[in-house]
C-alpha cells in the first residue's frame, strides 16, 4: 500500500489501521492463485496516489501501517492458529484491521480470534454464497465452501448478529441454500437488494447493528459481477457494481472494526481490474471511516 511497516502488532494504537497480508491457497477447491492475492494488490495500489477525488482527503494523513503477511505454515492447523492469534492481538489494541487474502477460509480464525475479546461480534458477510456446507467435498471440514459454517459453530457468534448480503447464482446446492436459511435470519439476496434498493438495505443493516459493539466485514470479490471483478476462483453472474460495491464499504466501512477482502485470484484477473479495485474499497474504507484528518 505505500503504507509505513509494521513490525510488530504490539505497536500498533486503537487510532491506527493495520493491513494484514493473508497470503495463502488453503481453502482452495477451484483452483490455486490467492496465495497472490496480497502481493498483487500491494503492486496494483502503487499508481494511487492517495486523495479521493470525491471527499479530498489524502490517505497518507491516517495512520495506516503494513504489517506485510502473516507467516506461513506448512500444516493448516499452525496457518489457522497464527491467523487468530493475530486476530485476537489487533483486537484487544481496538485497531483497525483490513485482512487481505487468501481464500474466504481465512475469516473463520480471524474471527475466531475476536471473539476472545469480543463477546459481542456482528458480522456482515457480503458474499455470492453462503459458504455454508457442512463438509465440502466429504470429510473436507476447512475450506471456502465451509467457513461461514465454522463461524456459527464459534462460542458466542449468535446467528442473528449475523447477515449475508449479496447471495445469488447458480453453483449452491439446495441443503446448502436450506440449511443457511434456516440458521440466519438475515440474508439479503442480489433480487431482494434490486426490489428494495441498495439503500434501503444499507439503512436496514446500520439499524439493525446500531448497538453490536464489534461489527467485521467480510467482503467475498466474487459478490461483484465478473464484468467489474473477473480476478476470482468463482465468477458468478448478475453481482454488485464497482460503484455499488464501493457505496457498501463507503456506507458500512464507518459503523465497522474490522474488515477483510478475500478470493482475489491474480491467476483469473484480468488488466489488474480487480486488484485495482480491491485497492479503490481499501483506500475509500480508510477515508471515509476516519473523517477529516483535521477534525481530529
Ligand atoms: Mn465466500
Amino acid at each position: 500500500m505505500g503504507t509505513y511497516n509494521l513490525d510488530k502488532i504490539e505497536n500498533l494504537t486503537e487510532n491506527d489501521t493495520v493491513i494484514i497480508g493473508v497470503s495463502s491457497d488453503y481453502g482452495a477447491i477451484y483452483g490455486n492463485g490467492a496465495i497472490d492475492g496480497p502481493k498483487t494488490i500491494r503492486e496494483a495500489s502503487l499508481q494511487f496516489s492517495g486523495v479521493n477525488y470525491e471527499i479530498f482527503k489524502n490517505f497518507y494523513d491516517f495512520n495506516v501501517l503494513d504489517y506485510g503477511d502473516i507467516k506461513h505454515y506448512n500444516d493448516l492447523k499452525s496457518f489457522m492458529e497464527e491467523i487468530e492469534k493475530i486476530s485476537s492481538q489487533i483486537s484487544s489494541i481496538n485497531a483497525y484491521p483490513i485482512y487481505i487474502g487468501g481464500t474466504h477460509l481465512i475469516t473463520y480464525p480471524i474471527i475466531k480470534g475476536l471473539n476472545c475479546h469480543k463477546k459481542d461480534v456482528g458480522l456482515i458477510w457480503i458474499d455470492s454464497h453462503l459458504d455454508f456446507m457442512d463438509e465440502y467435498p466429504k470429510g473436507q471440514k476447512y475450506n471456502m465452501a465451509t467457513s461461514l459454517r465454522r463461524i456459527i459453530e464459534i462460542e458466542n457468534i449468535r446467528p442473528d448478529n449475523i447477515a449475508i448480503i449479496g447471495v445469488h447464482g447458480n453453483t449452491q446446492g439446495a441443503e446448502e441454500i436450506k440449511s443457511a436459511k434456516d440458521t440466519i435470519p438475515s440474508i439479503y439476496s442480489m433480487n431482494y437488494i434490486e426490489k428494495i434498493g441498495l439503500n434501503n438495505i444499507i439503512s436496514i443493516l446500520k439499524n439493525q447493528f446500531k448497538n453490536i459493539k464489534y461489527l467485521y466485514l467480510s467482503l467475498d470479490l466474487d459478490v461483484i459481477d465478473p464484468a467489474f471483478a473477473p480476478g476470482v476462483s468463482v465468477p458468478e453472474p448478475g453481482g454488485f457494481t464497482s460503484r455499488e460495491i464501493l457505496q457498501i464499504i463507503r456506507s458500512l466501512g464507518p459503523i465497522s472494526n474490522g474488515m477483510d477482502i478475500v478470493e482475489y485470484n491474480p491467476r483469473m484477473d484480468s488488466s489488474l481490474i480487480t486488484a485495482k479495485l480491491a485497492c479503490s474499497l481499501i483506500i475509500e474504507n480508510i477515508l471515509y471511516k476516519k473523517g477529516n484528518p483535521h477534525d481530529e
